[in-house]
């Protein structure tokens, strides 16, 4: 290791003192002006976990959904993963260490990790359309080249892109070509063969209208329009020509503020989505007859996906078992539904995708959605393998049935949720079923629900277990909680710290809004 070419760069991207940011639930987020040493640093570690891992580490430049002056970064893991939880802490670790330290931090991973020195690294790394990001992935390739390690800047990406990408150099190139033509092309053939057995649409052409939040997902929607415009077409709103990233539109605002984006004209009826600023998730709404607006989150989509799903095993006379993970903050009307009309295992994790993904890998198809819009469909190997083996082999409605299953599984992007993969997922559903946005909005009906957040001194003075459920500290919070709750009907309640900004968050719903409200109006204040 060149520690001194290490420390002479890292004079360029010099760490502010006493500045102490850490990698959270999704990789490192702050105001851009704080975080060109954490980018410089994310280089260096990537090298060490390729390394590491001999394999391709990806280096994502991103915050999401958060506002156009922050930014942030994450790192992938060979199979498209989330970063492993123990080198979380090194990166937290070598984010914190100041200048004079940066080599006696790396050394100290290395030697922790075992890390072979002598081994080739490579990186691949992607970010967003914020202002800041193209110096940004700059630094992180300083970082790289700075302890020898070879790269390949793919630019502009959305994040799920980028996952994609590590996934497929991966794996020898069996899940797709790491170009991002590759991911347009295994993504629109699956659809346009999907769509093309949806007799029951007529000659009706489809459409949907895309909110993209002004990001990524717009620039990266028009490229690969022309691969599946025989089977939708989309109107793009927020596309970045004239708007600010995230301002009034975008998922995470139409999912908090329940109310359409900014932007966008609505007609009763139409279909109409948005993705959030890095697309990797992805929420539905429409207007009904009387102009009152419906949305549609992750959980109702979980729902879609896994009858559809459920309904295709059927079909083709397969018992696998399939299990949809969700998080506390699942409606409990989509928990209910699932497992009493649905008869499918529900199962709940922490916030955060990584926990959802690990845990839906357990299964032989593993559906997980957040209820904010991010998740995927996740199929294991066996089950892929023997999909595509019946769909060459069965006939009639069997046959149909495999091949529709296995355009699903290509369409699905098996390493992170991913708004583009998931939107052509459920635009097919609905052809083949024949479905209006307001037919599946019916389902079952939302409890009404509110989230508020709490400004407190230190957030860690709340800790929870049973996937964020319940309170363990402080004492005695959890038994006014459960008292609040018990004085409303259909009622749930959970309070938690958040993983990306310094507040509690509140969580409560109840058998109408004004239950809902003052549900969550009590527990904020029993959190002080
Ligand atoms: C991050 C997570 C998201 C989670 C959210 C919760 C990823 C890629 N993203 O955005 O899944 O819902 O954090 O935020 O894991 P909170 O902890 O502030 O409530
Ligand atoms: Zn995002």
């Amino acid at each position: 290791m060149d520690l001194g070419a290490v420390t002479q760069r890292s004079a360029l991207h010099a760490k502010p003192s006493g500045l102490v940011l850490q990698y959270g639930t999704a990789g490192f987020r702050a105001h851009a002006g704080h975080l060109d040493h954490i980018m410089y640093r994310m280089g260096l570690l990537a090298v060490l976990r390729s390394k590491q891992t001999k394999s391709t580490i990806g280096v994502m430049v991103t915050a999401s959904h958060n506002p156009e002056e922050d930014n942030g970064v994450k790192l992938i893991d060979p199979l498209g993963e989330m970063l492993a939880p123990s080198w979380e802490e090194h990166a937290t670790r070598l984010a914190n260490a100041e200048e004079q330290e940066l080599p006696r931090e790396l050394v100290g991973i290395s030697e922790r990790e075992a890390v072979d020195l002598q081994q080739d690294a490579f990186v691949v790394v992607g970010r967003d359309t914020r202002a800041s990001s193209e110096k940004f992935s700059q630094s992180v390739i300083d970082g790289v080249t700075a302890l020898g390690g070879l790269f390949h800047d793919y630019g502009l990406l959305t994040t799920p892109q980028l996952h994609y990408m590590v996934y497929c150099r991966n794996t020898g190139g069996q899940y797709g070509k790491a170009t991002v033509e590759g991911y347009y092309q295994k993504l629109s053939k699956a659809f346009v063969e999907l769509t093309k057995q949806a007799s029951c649409s007529g000659d009706e052409h489809r459409t949907l209208k895309v909110d993209c939040a002004n990001g990524i997902g717009a620039l990266k929607l028009k490229e690969m329009q022309q691969y599946f415009s025989q089977g939708l077409s989309v109107q793009l709103f927020n596309d970045g020509t004239k708007g600010k990233l995230n301002h009034l539109c975008g998922a995470d605002f139409v999912k908090s503020h329940q109310k359409p984006p900014e932007g966008m004209e609505m007609k009763s009826n139409e279909r109409c989505c948005s993705f959030d600023g890095d697309a990797d998730r992805i929420v539905y709404y429409y207007r009904d007859a009387d102009g009152q607006f419906h949305l549609i989150d992750g959980d109702k989509i979980a729902t879609l996906v896994s009858s559809f799903l459920k309904d295709l095993l059927v079909e083709i006379g397969e018992n696998f078992n399939v299990g949809v993970v969700q998080t506390a903050y699942a409606n409990g009307s989509s928990t209910r539904y699932l497992q009493e009309v649905m008869k499918v295992p529900v199962y709940c994790t922490k916030t955060g995708v990584k926990h959802l993904h690990h845990k839906a890998q357990e299964f032989d198809i593993g559906v997980y959605f957040e209820a904010n819009g991010h998740g995927t469909a996740l199929f294991s190997k066996a089950v892929e393998m023997k999909i595509k083996q019946l769909a060459k082999e069965l006939e009639d409605n069997k046959g149909k049935a495999a091949k529709m299953l296995a355009n699903v599984i290509d369409l699905f992007n098996q390493a992170a949720g991913d708004a583009i993969s998931d939107m052509l997922v459920i635009e097919a559903i609905l052809a083949l079923k024949g479905l209006t946005a307001q037919q599946w909005d019916a389902l079952y009906r939302d409890l009404p629900n509110r989230q508020l957040k709490v400004k407190v001194a230190d957030r860690r003075v709340i800790s929870t277990t049973d996937a964020e459920r319940q309170v363990l500290t402080p004492p005695g919070l959890q038994e006014v909680i459960s008292d609040l709750v018990k004085q409303y009907r259909l009622s749930r309640a959970f309070v938690r710290p958040s993983g990306t900004e310094d507040v509690i968050r509140v969580y409560a719903e109840a058998d109408s809004q004004a239950n809902a409200d003052s549900l969550a109006h009590e527990v904020s204040l029993a959190v002080f």
